[in-house]
């Protein structure tokens, strides 16, 4: 049983060296000491070299009297995974206690505590998670100078708006992941961790998405957790702000901050939680050929809240009016764009206008996620028509007054 142990062997002609990987193929997988596994079909092997020594490091984490207190919450996500060799998928294993003694930098920055909340990769979040989310931080925001939030990256936006609507802080509440795991070289784990580290003691009362904001390792973004989305699968630099500039760049080394645009300062809000969502909420992506019984099917189930991604300046097709119409009656509908830069504008055309006419209401320049999450909160926190009233109203930078980006 050659896994665990060093070896020199050869294949094609050449020599190579590394740590023998479990592999369920019947292939040999060699860790080379770049990092990188290479699997191989034929090989001979040269010599056995020796065994990996176990290593149970842990580091215990040091506090350093005069820097400042912040928790790091954990709920799972790549940020907190590792490449699990029976299946070669990348699972999410790390208690936020291993990412810390992982990073021993941390230690420079502030002082960390860590909780485990949840080990879920993010496609598996709800509504309820946010709700319990929101809670632990609220109570942590009470005696922490700040809060990190590691999380899966492709619902990031979804919890990040969950926050932002439920939360009112007077502190940096970060939300960070990563897009490659960090037993790759390629990990974009640290350079996260330690910009969100730097952001979570700094001038900022708001929640944020910080993230690499080019494919080197020279800087992150902090966005602002309503203006941002996962635009690609695998860059490092998937999350872009849209419609709104970062509200900061995070240097890379340095951990320098160049403040990009207005935000809440530290302290300049109350500490507040409201900690109810609507969940009978609805996110239609409009397609050619959509049928409007996709409507009556939720509004027959109960949904009073939906928000339609229609197309170009907010439209979907003139045979969807009467239903609208008479949905409205009971219902928030709330128009939004797939082109997702820009504003929604119903003034223009025909269709935008019979829309309006019928009740829809438009979701200026927010995100599609972001206005799902919105509407979710004002029909869980208001009654029926205090909710319609504050769609389209700023109530934490999801709208900008004026399109510009
Ligand atoms: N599945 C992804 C998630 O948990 C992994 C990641 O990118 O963090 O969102």
């Amino acid at each position: 049983m050659l896994t665990g142990k060093r070896v020199r062997i050869r294949a094609k002609g050449k020599v190579f060296e590394g740590i023998v990987m479990p592999s369920f193929t019947g292939n040999l997988v060699l860790k080379l000491d770049n990092g990188y596994n290479v699997g191989f079909v034929e090989y001979e092997l040269i010599e056995v070299l020796g065994e990996l020594e176990k290593v149970e490091f842990k580091r215990e984490i040091l506090r350093k009297e005069g820097l400042p207190d912040v928790k790091i919450i954990s709920t799972g996500g790549t940020i907190a995974s590792k490449v699990d060799y029976r299946t070669g998928a990348v699972t999410s294993q790390f208690t936020a206690e291993e990412i810390i003694s992982e990073i021993p930098e941390l230690a420079e920055i502030c002082n960390v505590s860590a909780e485990l909340l949840y080990n879920i990769l993010s496609e598996n979040m709800k509504p309820a998670y946010w709700i319990e989310l929101a809670k632990r931080v609220y109570e942590s925001l009470k005696s922490y100078e700040g809060v990190i939030i590691t999380h899966g990256t492709d619902t990031m936006h979804f919890s990040a708006s969950a926050l932002s609507f439920m939360l009112s802080t007077p502190k940096p509440v970060v939300f960070v992941g990563a897009q490659r795991s960090s037993d790759r070289p390629s990990s974009d784990a640290t350079m996260n961790l330690l910009c969100s580290a730097k952001l979570s003691v700094s001038d900022v009362g708001e929640v944020l998405v910080c993230m690499h904001g080019s494919t080197s390792d020279d800087f992150c973004y902090a966005h602002r957790g309503v203006k941002v989305r996962k635009m690609h699968t695998s860059r490092r630099d998937a999350f872009q702000s849209i419609n709104a500039k970062p509200v900061a760049r995070i240097y890379y080394p340095s951990l320098e901050i160049d403040w990009l645009s207005s935000r809440f300062r530290r302290g300049e809000r109350e500490l507040e939680l409201k900690d109810r969502l609507e969940e009978k909420v609805v996110l239609i992506k409009f397609f050619p050929g959509l049928s409007a019984e996709i409507i009556d099917f939720f509004h027959s189930k109960g949904y009073h809240g939906f928000v339609i991604e229609g197309t170009g300046l907010g439209h979907v097709s003139t045979d969807w009016i009467e239903t609208l119409k008479r949905v409205c009656e009971d219902s928030i509908v709330v128009m939004t764009s797939q082109c997702l830069f820009g504003r929604v504008c119903d003034r223009v055309y025909d269709t935008g206008r019979d829309l309006l006419k019928a009740g829809v209401i438009e979701g200026e320049d927010m995100l599609p996620e972001t206005a799902l999450v919105k509407l979710m909160f004002l029909l869980g926190n208001y009654d029926f028509e205090t909710a319609k009233k504050l769609v389209k109203t700023n109530l934490v930078g999801e709208i900008e007054s004026r399109s510009v980006y």
